[in-house]
């Protein structure tokens, strides 16, 4: 039986990890996986982790099993962090799953389209995180795509991006990154959100926002102002959210999925669906990263905690934007690489081409994924010299 299988590729940027983790090279750089780095390149455990983590293990009082929604104390706090004091939670409108991860969380909710309409497509921007593709394709639904980076002047392609939703079918879904868009870094502003609230309304699309960054682009609050915005205009709405890395829990896979209903009527109906389909998946989510979530987030030292070191991981990323930049620049390249400055979270597309991306990753050992996009993440003080001059180098 298995022996017909043909051998598939492995991801593109897992592949560039392993490829990075046997390369000799002692100057090479890790531009390519989405972890946050500090300055030695190391990706630490929060403190504010370290904490809840040995309050947990001393009053932790039984491994008996976790409910089909998780931790419930963890959902509940997870939806006030993305909503704020939000009248779809003041009106009971929002049920929240605790999901393996945010690609549990994805897949939880791709599972649950599938339930409200088989049909729907679900439209994700061009381009996206390859894994959403592969995620909706998954559960056996059409994927299309509307535009949005503009390689060209490096900014967003916002009018034919609203030419294209005002084309999509009632009844399908589209997809948005709340904050630090995965790759291209390019978030829309509160203005171009509110147009697209009022054209999820008018076409009659339901949009799924995917928040994997939230506090890594300008804060907590202002990363979740236009899921927010959104959150005022439309009945329903699918949220996809992780604690990957604004917690730095990444291997403890922990993430939500929250449906936010039209009224609290629907919500229980909807409540139910999205705990069938969590069944028929992988029952019951793992314990241990809600824990520590809804310990943080339940006492008011260890949230303050967690707020400064988020606050320093985020003005480490957004200081590194500045200094590869001003780096690129005294090396007098022709290239204008300003808007870098401009764009939030760990990706940026450098916008070389494939020749210059292989040559920076056999000569120079400097890995980042054949699209050129950069986790910034990945530079440092120590290696920004070295990373600049290198990139001269190719461009000549
Ligand atoms: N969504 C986006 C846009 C991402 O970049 C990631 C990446 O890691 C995820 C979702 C899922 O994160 P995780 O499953 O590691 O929580
Ligand atoms: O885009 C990234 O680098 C992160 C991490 O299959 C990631 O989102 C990448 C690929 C993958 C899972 C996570």
């Amino acid at each position: 039986m298995f022996s017909i299988l043909k051998p598939l590729p492995t991801d593109p940027i897992l592949g560039l990890m392993a490829a990075y983790r046997q390369d000799t090279n002692p100057n090479k750089i890790d531009l390519g996986v989405g972890v946050f780095k500090d300055e030695s390149g190391h990706t630490p455990v929060l403190k504010s982790v370290k904490k809840a983590e040995a309050f947990r293990l001393e009053n932790e009082t039984s491994k008996s099993y976790i409910g089909l929604a998780g931790d419930l104390g963890f959902c509940n706090k997870m939806e006030i962090q993305l909503l704020g004091e939000h009248k779809a939670l003041l009106a009971n409108r929002v049920r929240t799953a605790q999901t393996p991860g945010g690609t549990g969380a994805l897949r939880v909710a791709a599972e649950f389209i599938v339930r409200c309409n088989p049909n729907a497509t679900v439209w994700v921007t061009t381009p996206t995180w390859a894994n959403h593709i592969s995620l909706f394709e998954a559960a056996g639904l059409t994927v299309k795509e509307y535009p949005y980076y503009d390689y060209e002047n490096k900014g967003l392609l916002f009018d034919e991006m609203i030419t294209a939703l005002k084309q999509v079918p009632k009844g399908d879904v589209v997809l948005l990154h709340a904050c630090c868009h995965n790759p291209s870094g390019m978030d829309l502003n509160i203005e171009q959100w509110k147009i697209v609230a009022e054209l999820a309304v008018e076409v009659g699309f339901t949009p799924l926002v995917d928040i994997a960054y939230q506090g890594f682009g300008t804060g907590l609050d202002d990363d979740a102002a236009g899921l927010r915005l959104l959150a005022e205009y439309v009945d329903e709405l699918i949220i996809c959210s992780s604690c990957s890395k604004n917690f730095g829990l990444y291997r403890e896979r922990i993430g939500a999925c929250s449906i936010v209903s039209s009224d609290a009527k629907v919500a229980d109906v909807a409540n139910s669906v999205l705990l069938s389909v969590v069944r028929s998946i992988y029952s019951m989510p793992p314990a241990h990263g809600a824990a520590i979530v809804d310990t943080i987030l339940g006492s008011t030292e260890l949230t303050a905690l967690w707020h400064q070191e988020l606050a320093e991981m985020r003005d480490r990323i957004n200081g590194l934007r500045t200094l590869i930049v001003d780096s690129l620049n005294a090396q007098g390249i022709d290239q204008d690489f300003s808007f870098i400055k401009h764009q939030f979270g760990m990706f940026s597309f450098l916008g070389i081409n494939k020749e210059q991306i292989d040559r920076l990753q056999k000569e120079y050992g400097i890995y980042m994924v054949g699209s050129s996009r950069v986790n910034v993440a990945g530079v440092s003080h120590a290696n920004i010299d070295y990373f600049s001059k290198a990139v001269a180098s190719v461009l000549k």
